[in-house]
């Protein structure tokens, strides 16, 4: 050995030093906690859902269960094409319905004829179950089954013999597709159904009928890390909305059924006194439906709206189940793998450099030597930082090397102790003093992931206020980022009152407008709250990025007649509701039965060169015009019809030679489906000036 080897003999100093620090124990757990098994799924954060089956070739989301098996014929199912579409993502997995409620299976099972095996596609010998773990297995994804307890179809649904028909699907599918890694079962339960031609309803009880506790038995002994969703006897939890976002206060910790007390509007927040870790998933799809329909195909979620979803889910503590509703050609759309490709390229941008990766942190309080400050920059997901017993109000503070702009933070519990943190403040050392980050999300709980949104800063220092917990505080990863601003186009409305508002898709930007035509410079108008503009005109904005000096497409909006201008009269009720004129196609009115016109009249006569009708946009809405007759002062204007509404209920546009007028009748002569009431949830004329 050689003494005068400096390495060495910085070695051994470092051994002796280390080996001087008493050893100190780990905070005690503060239960519950979370098993091994549940702390790798947290970890997976996203992941993928397909809808696919019968409904998909018959336009619904919840068959009756006599949909012929015949009309399931994808022409072109590409199991690859969806996995390398969720691997772009970044999704780290997919499930599959491998059975919706309409009992339509899509492997060849023995337990039942309504499958794959009597369709034309591939004659029956096809098995979407198998391609799909396959593709997986190939590109490196997780697969996971989803089986609808509800069977609509089935003969003997609600007797115990469907109970084992049930078990022996979930037997078909855990052993001949390979490593499973969540198991869902879906909570709609009985009602209507076809049940082998008898067309009753029939109930059962959710938490008997279905010996949940067998069948986690059977799913853990084959796949033991395997992951269950619903049922009596879960791992993980709802979130209690399909709308894909957690509350800002989100514990691990819930009531697993069938407890007293569970309700399940609570999940989307959890419950700090509850007795089981039950992590919470948030599960949404990228259009309206969960299955496709044609008529969806202009509603894909904006990137804006997705981005959103990731840090109301990831970054409140939940995982990210993100449904792709597979098309009838057997593929994702190509609109919406390019928007999510797109949604995972904006997260990886916002979290692309942690900032803290060089800065110097220092704690007001720590436990000992093995649990110090700078174990949250570490790149050791088990290594962390945590304060003395009793101690659960104690601040972390980083210095930056020099002043650095940021507008998010990262934060870690190490949560195989135990999900403790109640309550922490954001605050940054300008050169001016400590100041509040301004954060649009609250600073409560942080659980696994935690990630706080606030306005750009230029900090030289942050600090973080640890202000309550439920124990000792344990922190294993904080990171700090500087986001670009999300350069969307902001969306310009105008309220029934006449008042234009502008929201930008990040709230990190300067927002410019201008009210002449021309596109907004720096010169423009900057937007600080709604604006009175009761008259025609065009309203243009653009984002502005300042630290990146970046400009965001510009957003152009033409306003005709004002809400103000429009009196109805026919009906009567709408005499004094502006729902028609609100700028909102998710708000819509229906005529009453029997009722098939509209009369409005403007304040002035006005040359009238068109109109504009948009079907109510709400997820399977009805009444959609499909054959109009237009008046203006009692001379027919136009006629005709709508064509593709159904499909494709987007705004209508229609355009005649100007006639000028003042009293506006529209006469609806079809709806589609002859659905007895007409719906219209925006109606206004074109005029010109
Ligand atoms: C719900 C089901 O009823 C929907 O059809 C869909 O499968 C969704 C994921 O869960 O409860």
């Amino acid at each position: 050995m050689n003494n005068r080897n400096p390495f060495l003999s910085l070695g051994l100093c470092f051994f002796l030093f280390s080996a001087c620090q008493s050893f100190v124990p780990p905070p005690a757990l503060v239960l519950p906690v979370p098993t091994p098994d549940q702390v790798a799924w947290h970890k997976l954060e996203t992941y993928a859902f397909v809808h696919f089956g019968l409904n998909t070739f018959n336009d619904l989301e919840w068959g009756y269960g006599d949909t012929p098996a015949e009309t399931f014929n994808p022409t072109n199912l590409d199991c690859d094409q969806w996995v390398r579409t969720i691997k772009a993502a970044g999704l780290k997995g997919v499930i599959l319905t491998a059975k919706h409620h309409d009992g339509f299976c899509l492997w060849p099972t023995k337990t039942t004829e309504y499958s794959v095996r009597n369709t034309p596609w591939k004659e029956g010998k096809g098995d979407v179950v198998r391609d799909l773990s396959e593709a997986c297995k190939k590109y490196g994804l997780k697969f996971g089954i989803y089986l609808s307890p509800w069977d609509r179809n089935s003969a003997n649904y609600g007797t115990p013999g469907y109970v084992d028909k049930f078990h022996a699907q979930m037997r078909e599918l855990l052993s001949n597709y390979g490593p499973i890694f969540e198991y869902w079962f879906d909570g709609a339960n009985g009602g209507d159904g076809w049940y082998g031609g008898a067309k009753e309803k029939r109930s059962i009880d959710s938490k008997t009928y279905y010996r949940y506790e067998d069948a986690r038995k059977l799913i853990k002994e084959l796949h033991p890390t395997a992951m269950i969703f619903g049922g009596t006897v879960p791992d993980i939890r709802w979130i209690g909305n399909e709308e894909g976002w957690a509350g800002d206060t989100q514990w691990s910790m819930f009531w697993p059924e069938p407890a007293l007390g569970y309700v399940y509007r609570q999940s989307q927040w959890g419950d700090e006194n509850a007795p089981q870790w039950l992590g919470a998933e948030c599960d949404v799809s990228i259009r309206p439906g969960w299955f496709y329909h044609h008529r969806e195909d202009h509603q894909v979620k904006t990137l804006a709206q997705l981005v959103d979803l990731y840090y109301c889910s990831v970054g409140h503590n939940a995982n990210f189940l993100l449904n792709f509703p597979v098309a009838l050609d057997g593929r994702i759309s190509p609109s919406d793998s390019i928007r999510v490709v797109e949604w995972y390229q904006t997260i990886r941008n916002d979290l692309k450099v942690n900032l803290l990766k060089n800065a110097k942190v220092k704690a007001s309080h720590t436990r000992g030597y093995q649990y110090k400050a700078a174990n949250v920059v570490d790149p050791s997901w088990d290594t962390y930082w945590a304060t003395e017993d009793g101690v659960t109000s104690a601040s972390l503070t980083f210095t930056f090397s020099r002043p650095t702009e940021v507008n998010r933070l990262l934060m870690q519990e190490y949560i195989p102790l135990g999900q403790r943190v109640r309550k922490f403040s954001v605050e940054a050392e300008t050169g001016k003093g400590w100041a509040p980050v301004e954060s649009v999300d609250s600073t409560t709980t942080i659980g696994y992931k935690r990630i706080v949104r606030f306005q750009t800063v230029k900090a030289q220092k942050l600090r973080i206020h640890f202000l309550d917990a439920r124990g000792p505080l344990c922190i294993n990863n904080i990171e700090a980022y500087l986001a670009p601003v999300l350069m969307t186009e902001p969306l310009i409305r105008r309220n029934p009152g006449d008042t234009v508002t502008i929201r930008p898709g990040d709230a990190n930007s300067i927002v410019y407008y201008t009210l002449d035509g021309a596109d907004p410079t720096k010169q423009a108008a900057v937007y600080k709250g709604g604006f009175p503009f009761a008259r025609r005109g065009i309203v243009k904005a653009a984002a502005y990025d300042p630290t990146f000096d970046r400009w965001g497409p510009v957003a152009t909006r033409k306003f005709d007649l004002p809400a103000s201008s429009y009196n109805v009269i026919i009906p009567k009720e709408l005499a004094s509701n502006p729902i028609l004129f609100d700028d909102n196609g998710y708000t819509a009115y229906h005529l009453p039965e029997g009722s098939r016109e509209l009369v409005i009249e403007l304040d002035e006569p006005e040359q009238i060169s068109g109109f504009r009708y948009t079907p109510n946009q709400r997820r399977d809405a009805g009444g959609h015009i499909s054959h109009y007759d237009l008046f203006v002062d009692r001379k027919e204007v136009s006629v005709g019809e709508f064509s593709n509404i159904r499909n494709n209920p987007i705004e209508q546009e229609v355009r005649f030679a100007p006639v000028r007028g003042k009293i506006v009748r529209l006469v609806v002569k079809n709806v589609v489906d002859n659905a007895p009431r007409a719906g219209i949830a925006e109606f206004s004329v074109i005029t010109e000036e």
